[in-house]
């Protein structure tokens, strides 16, 4: 009695990659005999056609298994100290995808953390010269935000976003085995790519101090890295111009040159035209380059913060 999946990264019989019950139903399973129906999920109660067994919160380290049984999913690590905008660049990524905005090479195809995806989405209001930002991390634990993305070929990808609070990555700059720096610790060991926050409004502010520590979350980060791509985002670039030109200078070589599997791009969730490149297209360009350096199968090239975009896809966002 056998059979197999099409898809080579799927775990049926064990799990179906495309979260069927029953994989035989799934149009990836070549049947080859007749196999019983196997229920793969001990509280599905009978009769009920949706019954899931995740509740929609964005996941703790100790759930990811409910979607890495049925691949293996791709952590992507988000790091950067308190208030560089991690979590509103993680409600803007929802938001955009929210209003059609798309990644190049792969389809939104769903989520299992939806209910804190959506909380962050309703807590980044924006209208005209006015965002409302969401509530900061809790700094216990680390939330991972899911997203599941088909690729041209139909098939699922899993990836997770982390959200930890800043202050486990200042503690882990400086000190790497210091006990309260565990969250930070457990996103360098498990990410497969790294997202590092520059936030250009404290480079503005607290200079070359600011620009200090940025490099010493950059070179814990490269140590033992090995071939993990590394993007570094400036935040709250609509205020770019501001840095000390010398300052940004030195910062931009000096990440260039301590990573090889390095890009960067400028972000910011103001927007001063609209549609607004930094903002509506670069959001979520990040993920783009990380899913190719990844998967291996991008279809462009970053954009220049001054590329006309294709596609209008924020046309009544603003206001809303
Ligand atoms: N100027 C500017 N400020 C921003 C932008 N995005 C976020 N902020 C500010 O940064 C603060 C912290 O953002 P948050 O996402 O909570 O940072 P986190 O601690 O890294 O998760 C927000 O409350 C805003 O005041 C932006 O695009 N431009
Ligand atoms: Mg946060």
């Amino acid at each position: 009695m056998a059979g197999k999946c099409s898809n080579p990264e799927c775990a049926a019989p064990i799990n179906c990659h495309e979260g069927k019950d029953n994989h035989e139903e799934c149009e990836f399973w070549i049947k080859q005999a007749v196999l019983k129906p196997a229920k793969s999920f001990a509280t599905q109660k009978p009769g009920k056609a949706a019954n899931f067994p995740w509740s929609g919160e964005a996941f703790k380290v100790g759930e990811i298994s409910q979607v890495s049984t049925r691949s293996s999913s791709i952590i992507l690590g988000i790091v950067g100290k308190a208030d560089a905008g991690k979590t509103t660049f993680l409600a803007m990524l929802y938001t955009l995808l929210l209003k059609g905005g798309e990644f190049e090479a792969f389809n939104f195809a769903g989520s299992k953390t939806i209910k804190t995806w959506d909380e962050l989405y309703h807590k980044l209001k924006i209208q005209k010269d006015k965002v409302k930002f969401p509530d900061p991390t809790p700094a216990e634990y680390i939330r991972l935000l899911h997203l599941a993305l088909r690729d041209a070929k139909g098939r699922l990808k899993d990836i997770l976003l982390s959200d930890a609070s800043g202050e486990v990555f200042s503690i882990w700059s400086q000190k790497r085995e210091h006990e309260n720096a565990e969250n930070a610790r457990w996103i360098y060991k498990h990410a497969n790519a790294f997202i590092l926050f520059i936030d250009c409004v404290d480079l503005i502010q607290r200079k070359n101090l600011a620009k200090t520590e940025i490099i010493d979350l950059a070179q814990m980060l490269q140590y033992n890295l090995q071939d993990r791509p590394v993007i570094a985002v400036w935040s709250k670039s609509e205020r770019k111009p501001e840095i000390h030109p010398k300052i940004k200078e030195s910062l931009k070589e000096e990440l260039k040159n301590l990573f090889t599997n390095y890009n960067e791009i400028d972000i910011s969730n103001f927007s001063s035209s609209d549609p607004d490149i930094l903002v509506h297209k670069n959001n979520i360009s990040v993920l783009d380059w990380l899913f190719f350096e990844i998967f291996n199968h991008r279809l462009g090239d970053l954009p220049e913060n001054n590329e006309p975009i294709k596609r209008d896809i924020f046309l009544n966002y603003k206001g809303k």
